[in-house]
């Protein structure tokens, strides 16, 4: 089993020793490499050699995702393009791609980093492990091979798409570790029952999920209909890729993978740090990394740290599912509105799928918000009784989950179309 013991099990003074050498030297070499940070840093009047305890880290300033904008494409490379050995990309809220490179040492930390992620979910140098993230620009798919490359199992690259191919090469190969998003693994479920499989036709054991948020009822729905235990696997193009931090088999968070990212957690609007087991933004910095080294980056994503000792023995600072992002964030007559939380309304109800949608518009200055949702299979939207009482229930469980009324609209099993990859969820003609 690939993990390391000896840091993710390891004491507090240890493992934040190991964090301060790393936050010194990352500090330094962006310092002295990365102009953008350098100016804000001086800016700020604060030099590498103010960096005495972690703490100073709040010392530092933060790095955005407009400055990997404003630095189009490599300007927060820390190392020239020689050095670089690997480049991947991910879209931009600002409409630019963002760029990322990666050393060699990079690869070698990002493979460990999913080694042990994958270890979580009970995998070894035995197992093999089907990755149907998409290859290419995006960090899933040959992250998720990376690391399970470096654990020494056999890595199948399917990529995304073509369902029945996927579930063909699962049985035949008899694949044991599924690594997906979510809401792909959910389409894969569904594909076998199309294709004259069930369940039992396949060898899997457990799956890394991740890449897009989730929700309890969504792991609930993939470990019944797959019959595995899922895991979540966090992270993200401008840190590294998967792998940032896993869930191990208890599921109370993602073990962050600590040696080599700082967390804090923010309040978004006063940029002030806020307790354990408070929601906020996640802000990460990298530590050691070399071709885009990133310290204090806002994330935009919503979680919570929790540092009690977890039950499988690691002592690595779990964070809990993402809840969202704050640019994921709806706001909706003057309401914030997440996507998750009307994820958690659906899945409170048997009769519903978790296939649905959001479309958001506006009438008469009005903002007007509605959920399309399929039902489960063999329900018909003709029974008008039916479909009025669900429209009932389901209106009045999201008016109490948001604090705002949604206009339900229930759809035929199958007509939304099925992810491959990160699915999409909200359609806002606001921004039109
Ligand atoms: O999605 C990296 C990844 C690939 C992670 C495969 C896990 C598995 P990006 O395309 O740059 O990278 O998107 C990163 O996706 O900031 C989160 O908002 C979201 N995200 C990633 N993992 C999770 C997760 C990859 N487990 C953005 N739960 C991040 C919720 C997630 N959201």
């Amino acid at each position: 089993m690939i993990w390391n013991k000896e840091i993710e099990c390891a004491d507090r003074e240890t493992i934040e020793a190991v964090q301060l050498i790393k936050l010194k030297k990352t500090v330094k070499h962006t310092y002295d490499n990365v102009k953008c940070y350098r100016d804000k840093m001086d800016e700020k009047g604060v030099k590498p050699e103010d960096i005495h305890s972690l703490e100073d880290i709040r010392k530092l300033p933060f790095i955005t995702k407009e400055d990997i904008a404003d630095n189009y494409p490599t300007g927060l490379f820390a190392v020239p393009m020689s050095d670089v050995v690997r480049v991947h990309s991910s879209s931009g809220t600002t409409g630019k791609p963002k760029i990322v490179g990666y050393t060699r040492n990079d690869i070698d930390a990002w493979g460990e980093c999913v080694a042990r992620g994958l270890a979580m979910a009970g995998a070894d140098e035995n197992d093999v492990v089907h990755v149907s993230y998409g290859y290419g620009l995006f960090t899933g798919g040959l992250g998720a091979h990376l690391g399970a490359e470096t654990m020494g199992a056999t890595a199948i690259p399917m990529s995304s798409g073509n369902t029945q191919k996927q579930l063909m090469f699962m049985k035949d190969l008899q694949s044991t570790v599924l690594c997906c998003t979510p809401s792909y693994a959910l389409t894969l479920a569904e594909g076998l029952e199309k294709h004259g499989m069930t369940k039992d036709d396949l060898h899997l054991k457990s799956g890394l999920f991740g890449a897009e948020p989730w929700t309890q009822a969504m792991r609930d729905e993939i470990e019944k209909r797959l019959g595995i235990r899922a895991h979540d696997i966090y992270g993200l193009s401008e840190i590294m890729g998967p792998g940032v931090s896993t869930s191990c088999e208890y599921n109370e968070g993602m073990h962050i993978q600590e040696d080599y990212f700082y967390a804090e957690i923010i309040d978004p609007k006063t940029l002030e740090p806020v307790p354990d087991g408070e929601k906020g933004e996640l802000v990460l910095t990298t530590l050691g990394k070399e071709g885009m080294p990133m310290i204090r980056y806002r994330t935009r994503d919503i979680c919570y740290l929790m540092r009690d000792k977890c039950k499988c023995g690691r002592t690595t600072v779990r964070m809990s599912r993402v809840f969202g992002r704050s640019d994921d964030m709806l706001i909706i007559r003057g309401v914030n509105v997440f996507p998750s939380q009307v994820e958690v309304v659906i899945g409170e109800f048997d009769e519903l799928t978790l296939n649905y949608k959001l479309i958001v518009g506006r009438e008469n200055n009005t903002d007007t918000f509605q959920l399309q949702v399929e039902f489960a299979p063999g329900l018909a939207v003709e029974d008008i009784e039916f479909v009025e009482n669900m429209r009932a229930r389901v209106e009045r469980a999201l008016r109490d989950m948001l604090g705002i009324g949604c206009n339900v609209k229930f759809l035929n099993p199958g007509t939304l179309p099925r992810s491959e990859g990160k699915a999409v969820r909200i359609e806002d003609t606001r921004r039109l």
